[in-house]
């Protein structure tokens, strides 16, 4: 396909980027930030601000309007007359229930920020003990779809009653896209303490336990790369036409890892973002016995093991307290005084990742033997140093930007040339440094 182009949309949880890749690679981008462009939403954040810490929720309508001025800004800088299939991967877990209408049953949907459901997750250990996680991949997580469903359904039976149709963010764009109930990918439906990930279908006896009638009101399990439906019309903005394909929506981490170039057995990534993940990937699910991290399936194929640390936010802290830009925290993490603070928080922080993810280690394996580094902090060759260090590794520092939505737009693209994911993945993977062993 000379001339086509395939889209790619990351809906996050603080704004949507919308992305052309063309045959040579990326060709435009435009972006949305749900605060400065969508403020009738009241949710600056992504979340509606409430006094309670424990919720966090944000309207559906706030998502679509973002998808589609993302669309319409991208349209202003290519021609997206050009684009023959569209994909896109959204924040993972969520929870929006609809009528048999299609019309919100809750106005506002929990996001994966939600906390409210400990009582639900503690509910379902109850039930399932360490059974949970060995069939969906992770313990009852308190923002997985799967708990927010069981607590909605306490809170308000009657609401619960009426709702036809329960999607996580991601199956509910795809939803709204193709205008007619999508289907749910396995990366999405991993999220959800809900899939059994040796069938790739639900588990019918946890859903059903979770909440009532809640197998027949989730989405049908599709292949990863398949097509979910066609663009309605409602969509087909900016120049891009109704009724090209939809390849089925996924999940952010997973096309993140896409994006990134993938990784080989053994290998690692760390993204340094807000907050620091590092994901694996697993040809065989076997989970995180602590029952802290998890096992989503691929975007493509195959699993991913998952790590999440909030350290980053703190380490940015003790960085801005310190008063240092990152070239002056690259040099405090070089230098060996005793009582450096800086180095302190990030040796005890990058030990603690690295004792956290043993459990995604193949068999036999006393470390990874490659890690790729991206985000904010990936920026910093002294954080990228003691990373290395500590994780006895070479570290490479990737070029990719934008990884979630370069992710979307490499599986639609499988679909407008053919083109493997790996082939795509070995066009586009540049690493700008190696540092360490
Ligand atoms: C992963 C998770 C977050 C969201 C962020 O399990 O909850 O990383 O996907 O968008």
């Amino acid at each position: 396909m000379k001339n086509g182009l395939a889209i790619g949309i990351d809906a996050s949880t603080q704004g949507v980027k919308a992305l052309a890749l063309g045959p040579e690679g990326v060709e435009a981008l435009a972006t949305v930030n749900f605060g400065a462009d969508l403020p009738q939403f009241g949710a600056p954040e992504g979340f509606v601000p409430n006094a309670r810490r424990e919720v966090r929720e944000a309207d559906p309508r706030m998502w679509e309007e973002g998808v589609r001025l993302a669309l319409r800004r991208l349209g202003e800088r290519i021609d997206l007359s050009r684009a023959k299939a569209l994909s896109g991967a959204a924040q993972q877990h969520g929870l929006v229930c609809t009528d048999t209408d299609g019309q919100f049953v809750f106005p506002l949907a929990p996001i994966w920020m939600d906390t409210s459901t400990s009582e639900e997750c503690r509910e379902l250990d109850a039930r399932f003990g360490t059974e949970l996680r060995e069939r969906t991949g992770s313990a009852a997580a308190l923002r997985f779809t799967g708990p927010q469903a069981r607590r909605r359904a306490k809170i308000d039976s009657e609401g619960w009653r009426r709702t036809a149709h329960v999607h996580c963010v991601a199956s509910w764009l795809n939803t709204r896209l193709v205008g007619t109930e999508a289907p749910v990918d396995p990366a999405s439906a991993s999220g959800q303490n809900l899939l059994d990930l040796s069938t790739l279908d639900w588990a019918e006896d946890i859903a059903a336990f979770t909440a009532p009638g809640l197998p027949e009101r989730l989405p049908s399990v599709a292949k990863p790369l398949s097509v979910s439906g066609t663009l309605s019309k409602d969509f087909a903005v900016g120049g891009l036409r109704a009724g090209i394909p939809v390849v089925v929506w996924s999940g952010d981490n997973p096309d993140s890892l896409l994006g990134m170039g993938g990784a080989g057995p053994g290998e690692a990534i760390v993204s340094l973002g807000t907050s620091d993940t590092v994901f694996a990937p697993m040809d065989v699910p076997r989970t995180d016995p602590s029952g802290f991290g998890n096992v989503f399936c691929g975007a493509d194929r195959g699993y991913l093991a998952l790590v999440c640390l909030e350290g980053a936010l703190e380490r940015d802290r003790i960085r801005r307290e310190a008063g240092l830009d990152w070239d002056g925290f690259g040099a405090a993490l070089a230098k060996d005084a005793p009582g450096n603070p800086v180095k302190d928080f990030c040796e005890g922080h990058f030990a603690d990742l690295r004792r956290r993810t043993c459990w995604m280690l193949p068999e036999g394996a006393k470390g990874f033997s490659k890690i790729a580094a991206t985000g904010g902090g990936a920026k910093s060759d002294g954080l990228l140093g003691l990373l290395a260090r500590i994780f006895e590794a070479p570290v490479e520092r990737l070029a990719a930007t934008e990884t979630v939505a370069l992710g979307a737009a490499m599986r639609a693209w499988t679909l407008v040339s053919g083109e493997s994911i790996s082939s795509i993945q070995r066009r586009l993977r540049r690493v700008t440094a190696v540092i360490g062993a």
